[in-house]
């Protein structure tokens, strides 16, 4: 009989056998992140149709205009997980200050940070959009978090992942045991276990960066890039650039067939645009278990020591040696 492929929760509840004492609220949690996915992609399917493109008129905590799919995708998890019994508090790019659940609530142990729309400008143009979580464990079990509890290195993350809206919808995660990635299968409504054990290349042939930006960057990152464009065949260049507006995405294909991402700092933003608690620290912990790296330009990303919850990084991500190769320039040792 045809083996069906499997499906996102059971691959939760296998997994979860494997360790004994657990609760079953982590699986849920992971199960949930699926169940925005599924919410967001019906609206982005709709978008055009129901009158949800333009923007709010109002503006984020980062000075952005809040585009309509941005504040329902926000909601989206919040409605979501606000009320589970797994989670004790919520943070957003969308949202000046995180959920704070009250303690008269039944407490989760565990923190969302999240991405609600990632690639924001391509909600009105069909281009790819993501959503990017991060999930940290609550130190204590029995009060609200504090702020401070949020702000903790990428290196104590329990599990972090993207959806991403293309051409299908994936859920992509890592619980620190290799990276898994599940397709929706729209016609069931289920995810289905497409990408096992996902490994990046250790170096591409594609690099993707806004150029737009040259005139603001290092010289050493202008070096970095240029040496990219050289016709050299035995080092496998001039790479290829793509560059669609969207991290999940752009990390996405690198992940699957290697390459790197930038985002660097600038003269007038030295610590460039990502977010490090709920973009940076993330799709790093996604692409390091995967293989590759994901640094600062001069130290490791999962290192940085957060300082405030809406702190922005420079991103250097993708395959281990396209990576180690950007920090000797940026850091004028090549
Ligand atoms: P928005 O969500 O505000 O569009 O930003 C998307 C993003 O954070 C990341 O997904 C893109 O790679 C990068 O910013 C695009 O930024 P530029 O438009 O400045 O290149």
């Amino acid at each position: 009989m045809r083996e069906f492929p499997l499906t996102l929760s059971r691959f939760i509840i296998q997994a979860q056998s494997e360790h004994p004492g657990a609760s079953g609220e982590f699986s849920s949690l992971l199960t949930q992140i699926g169940l925005v996915g599924k919410l967001i992609a019906q609206d982005l399917r709709r978008a055009g149709l129901i009158n949800i493109l333009g923007t709010t008129g109002d503006t984020n905590v980062q000075g952005e205009i809040v585009k309509k799919l941005d504040a329902i995708a926000n909601d989206d998890f919040v409605k979501v997980f606000q009320h589970s019994d797994y989670v004790c508090a919520l943070a957003s790019e969308e949202m000046e200050k995180p959920i704070l659940l009250p303690d008269n609530w039944s407490q989760g142990k565990y923190m969302l940070l999240f991405d609600p729309l990632d690639g924001s400008s391509n909600t009105d143009n069909n281009m790819p959009l993501g959503a990017i979580f991060s999930v940290l464990k609550h130190s204590q079990s029995d009060c609200s978090p504090t702020d401070g509890e949020l702000m903790r290195r990428g290196t104590e993350q329990v599990a972090a992942g993207y959806l991403l809206y293309g051409s299908s919808t994936m859920l992509v995660y890592t619980v620190g045991q290799g990276v898994y990635g599940f397709t929706l299968e729209p016609g069931i409504g289920e995810y289905l276990l497409s990408h096992e054990q996902i490994r990046i290349p250790d170096k591409g042939k594609v690099y993707s960066v806004n150029e737009g930006n040259y005139h603001k960057w290092s010289p050493g990152t202008k070096k970095y890039v240029d040496s990219l464009k050289v016709a050299d065949k035995p080092s496998g260049r001039p790479y290829s650039s793509r560059y669609t507006g969207c991290l999940v995405a752009d990390v996405h294909r690198l992940l699957l067939g290697g390459g790197i991402y930038l985002y660097p700092g600038e003269a007038d933003k030295p610590d460039g645009k990502l977010r490090l608690l709920y973009e940076a620290n993330p799709m790093a912990f996604v692409v390091e278990q995967a293989g590759g790296k994901a640094s600062t330009g001069t130290s490791r990303i999962m290192d940085v020591e957060p300082k405030k919850l809406h702190q922005r990084v420079p991103l250097i991500i993708g395959s281990r040696l396209d990576v180690e190769q950007a920090e000797a320039y940026i850091q004028g040792r090549a």
